[in-house]
């Protein structure tokens, strides 16, 4: 390893300890940070964690909605995002105003609202959900019309296993809505022997196409329990990097190279490091939507 970055990672210890701080990536995050992290996984896994948690700091190294559900949380502790720019377009695709109007289209709708969403909307939802538990939440609400926002790939999914009514929003995750039937087909056939997973995110034409579809913690296990030699991955790049680590023996390919989300990759380690050592970038919600976008959240926590 260069001289210079152990010397970051080394800091990078000595600060955590100095401050009780906790490090947290997404799964998606770069090899390096994952492997400086105390936890890897999910915005579920993590959220849960972070409250849990007895740090006084938690660095949340993902993207900015990810950091704002955690101060949602855990507001009495010190949530830093080691890059400020690290945004979601999927969640810049709803405003709370758009939601409101929707809501009075359809007043008998629960509003079911993915994790990946500004806190300003999960305060005007009823419950949230991540890719791991929406279809048991959506099957387990006392209601006959759901209105899913705001990634409408992951709200056809959900629709397909319910009898209620779905009612979808006009959003998507930029990366997993570019990988096409073309790409997955192009990846089996390079792969013959290799089964196809692929996350709801992902088109549904994709979703029907592959052989398994799981949120990233789904694909960790199945990783893991399957006796299959040989997996192509329809999620972001970064779960290749901890699937091939935690699974040596198997052979994992990227189903497409378009599989990259800038923003996850923003973070590094001099960013960490920096972040430990100013505690900022500091993320903090306004109480009057931390109070009302705590319910929805912690609905979903008790829910699974
Ligand atoms: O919920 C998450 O963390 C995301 C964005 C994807 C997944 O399936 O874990």
């Amino acid at each position: 390893m260069e001289e210079n970055k152990q010397a970051i990672i080394e800091r990078i210890q000595e600060l955590k300890i100095l401050r009780n701080a906790v490090i947290l990536a997404h799964n998606y995050q770069i090899d390096e940070v994952q492997d400086v992290a105390d936890f890897v996984g999910d915005s579920f896994e993590l959220s849960r964690i972070a409250a849990q948690s007895g740090a006084d700091v938690i660095v949340f190294c993902g993207v900015h909605f990810m950091a704002e559900g955690v101060a949602i949380l855990a507001p009495d502790r010190i949530v830093l995002l080691p890059e400020i720019k690290a945004g979601c377009p999927l969640a810049d695709m709803i405003t709370v105003e758009a939601l409101r109007e929707k809501k009075k289209q359809h007043p008998d709708a629960m509003v079911v609202t993915y994790i990946n969403s500004p806190a300003a909307v999960k305060a005007e939802s009823d419950i949230c959900v991540t890719s791991s538990n929406a279809v048991r939440i959506v099957n387990s609400l006392e209601t006959d019309e759901v209105l899913f926002v705001p990634d409408m790939n992951l709200g056809s999914f959900v629709a397909g296993q319910t009898d209620k009514r779905v009612i979808l929003w006009d959003g998507y995750c930029v990366t997993h809505h570019r990988v096409t039937l073309a790409d997955a087909a192009a990846a089996r056939k390079s792969h013959p022997d290799a089964v196809i997973m692929v996350h709801p995110e992902c088109r549904p034409d994709v979703v029907k196409a592959a052989d398994y579809v799981f949120s990233t913690g789904g694909m960790i296990k199945f990783a893991r329990e399957t006796d299959h030699q040989k997996i192509i991955v329809g999620t972001e790049m970064g779960l290749v990097y901890r699937l091939q680590k935690e699974n040596p023996e198997k052979q994992f390919y990227l189903l497409s190279q378009g599989l990259i989300c800038p923003n996850m990759k923003y973070t590094n380690l001099e960013k960490v490091s920096k972040a430990l050592e100013t505690l900022q970038p500091r993320i903090t919600v306004p109480q009057t939507i931390r109070d009302l976008a705590r319910r929805p959240l912690e609905r979903m926590l008790a829910a699974v």
